[in-house]
């Protein structure tokens, strides 16, 4: 049995929803062959975030974790390459914090690469019909703040475990004017369980492009 926690985060800057949580919980919500899938929904808070979620990797002690958030704006479902040492908060969280060029570990690393195979989650959920990209950057606000903190303490304190993070559109119902692209939530849960279906079974990463020239 493999287990895997995946995480999603709670609405934020004024949402009634967050499709990360929806599509984390809807993929732990049906059984998965092989698999134990727990979900959780992590506050949108810098520091308590990391906290919550070092607190869920204690209690189920996974041999997978995914974490999940929006990228308002983005059309595909975004595997994540690489989380930064640094929060720099656009707007502030939901605890009213605004860091500005912090760190979120002091004196941790510059950056740590995902440990997904992230070519191959990516081609596997282009497989199933689904819109699929590499990302080269979480961005600076909450989402990379828990992605590094993530990685930071599974290369610290739990090696061998795999981490990696994935941004999702928003979803269908948060656009209603159609003014920016959107994927629906099962649609998206089916990814991250093809995601976590590749991850616990390919070892060694695709290997075709898929870098950005911005
Ligand atoms: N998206 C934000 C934080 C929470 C979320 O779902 C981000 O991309 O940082």
């Amino acid at each position: 049995m493999v287990r895997v926690l995946l995480t999603g985060f709670a609405p934020f800057d004024g949402a009634a929803l967050n499709p990360s949580w929806e599509a984390a919980r809807l993929a732990a919500a049906v059984p998965l062959d092989g698999f134990s899938l727990t979900a959780v929904e992590l506050p949108c808070v810098f520091g308590d975030s990391i906290d919550e979620l070092r607190k869920q990797v204690v209690r189920v002690d996974p041999d997978l974790v995914v974490a999940v958030g929006l990228a308002p704006g983005r059309a595909a479902v975004s595997v994540e390459r690489v989380a930064v040492n640094v929060d720099d908060a656009r707007i502030p969280d939901n605890a009213g914090n605004q860091p500005i060029d912090e760190p979120v570990v002091p004196g941790g690393p510059a950056a740590y690469f995902s440990t997904l195979p992230i070519k191959a989650s990516v081609a596997a959920v282009r497989a199933a019909g689904i819109p699929a990209e590499v990302s080269p950057t979480a961005g600076n606000y909450v989402c990379n703040h828990v992605f590094y903190g993530l990685m930071h303490l599974l290369a610290s304190e739990r090696p061998g475990v795999r981490g990696g993070f994935v941004h999702v559109p928003w979803a269908p119902e948060q656009v209603p004017d159609g003014g920016q692209p959107t994927l629906a939530v099962p649609t998206v849960a089916e990814a991250l369980r093809l995601i976590v279906a590749t991850a616990a079974t390919v070892d060694t990463d695709a290997r075709f492009t898929a870098g950005a020239i911005h």
